[in-house]
């Protein structure tokens, strides 16, 4: 039997990728965004535009599909009031229309949950969150929220810790943090098909050698990761980012909203796994 796939954020960068791979693995997609689908739509799709604050909207969408994949939102740090209705809101609405349809989901959180652990730490999928801003924290509200709707009722999900989708690596960072085309969709085609998928959380990373993150990919998607960052490295750039940006997993998001340079020198000059930032009283 065809699966149905519903695609959310379907014209961003993921999402394009998604829908040009999938229909030749076998699977029939609705393409939604709040956009219309660029260019033209992918043979067995059907694209349709609609904003995830309309939560009948997307309920009724939904109906009748096997999966919906998460993808939609604002996928950079971004002021509170946005996140809260992009990331948070309409998130929740899609659980809701995937509980309603009884999809399985795969929702696109982000390695910035965790973005403010050092670069020599090396993580599983059970490392407690460390978000390096507003947007990682939305993204772990969307984790929170799987785990609800899988725990009380039962909907599925794929937790995708997604680190950096480009078509290659294009800096150092990305020698860790890369997800190939072909690691993307392998795991998504592992999630839809797995026959108990359940509540699973896995790092969107291809086989890096220098991968910062561990999970059980392999053991329960029977996925072994494809490609490695490694084979670019001649060819990179330097990091567009500063110290802190250096010394984090997140990157250059762990100095956005930092107000001056003291800050980012009592940052510095932290152990943050052992002892927080020494602030300055205030005036
Ligand atoms: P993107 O920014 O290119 O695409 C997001 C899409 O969501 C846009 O087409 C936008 O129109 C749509 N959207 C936003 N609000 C909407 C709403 N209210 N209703 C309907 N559609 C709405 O993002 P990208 O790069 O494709 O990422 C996809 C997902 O994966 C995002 O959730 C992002 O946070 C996550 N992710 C992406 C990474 C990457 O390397 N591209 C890394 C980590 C996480
Ligand atoms: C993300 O979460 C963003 O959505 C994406 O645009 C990249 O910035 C990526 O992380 C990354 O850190 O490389």
């Amino acid at each position: 039997m065809t699966r149905k796939v519903l695609i959310t954020g379907a014209a961003g960068q993921v999402g394009r990728a998604l829908a040009a791979a999938l229909p030749d693995l076998g699977y029939c997609l609705t393409l939604v965004d709040l956009v219309p689908f660029p260019g033209e739509t992918p043979s067995a799709a059907q694209s349709v535009v609609c904003d995830l604050g309309d939560a009948a909207g997307i309920r009724k969408l939904a109906a009748k599909h096997d999966v919906v994949i998460h993808l939609a939102g604002i996928s950079d740090e971004a002021g509170f009031e946005e996140l809260m209705h992009a990331n948070l809101r309409c998130t929740w609405h899609v659980f809701e229309a995937a509980r309603s349809a009884g999809a399985r989901v795969i929702f696109a959180s982000s390695a910035h949950v965790a973005g403010f652990y050092e670069r020599t730490a090396r993580l599983n999928e059970f490392a407690p969150f460390k978000p390096d801003t507003l947007y990682g924290v939305s993204k772990i509200y969307g984790e929170a929220l799987a785990r609800l709707y899988w725990d009380k009722f039962g909907v599925e999900c794929l937790v995708l810790r997604i680190g950096s989708f480009e078509p290659q690596p294009g800096d150092q960072r990305h020698l860790s943090t890369w997800l190939s085309l072909r690691a993307l969709v392998g795991i998504v085609d592992a999630a839809i098909k797995a026959p108990d998928l359940g509540f699973l959380t896995v790092w969107g990373v291809s086989n890096n050698r220098r991968a910062w993150w561990r999970d059980r990919c392999s053991e329960q998607l029977q996925y072994e990761r494809k490609d490695d960052a490694e084979n670019f490295a001649g060819s990179i750039g330097d990091e567009a980012t500063d110290e802190i940006g250096r010394r984090f997993q997140g990157g250059r998001f762990c100095s956005i909203g930092l107000a001056d340079a003291d800050e980012a020198k009592a940052l510095l000059a932290s152990d943050t796994d052992t002892h927080p930032v020494q602030r300055q009283k205030g005036p």
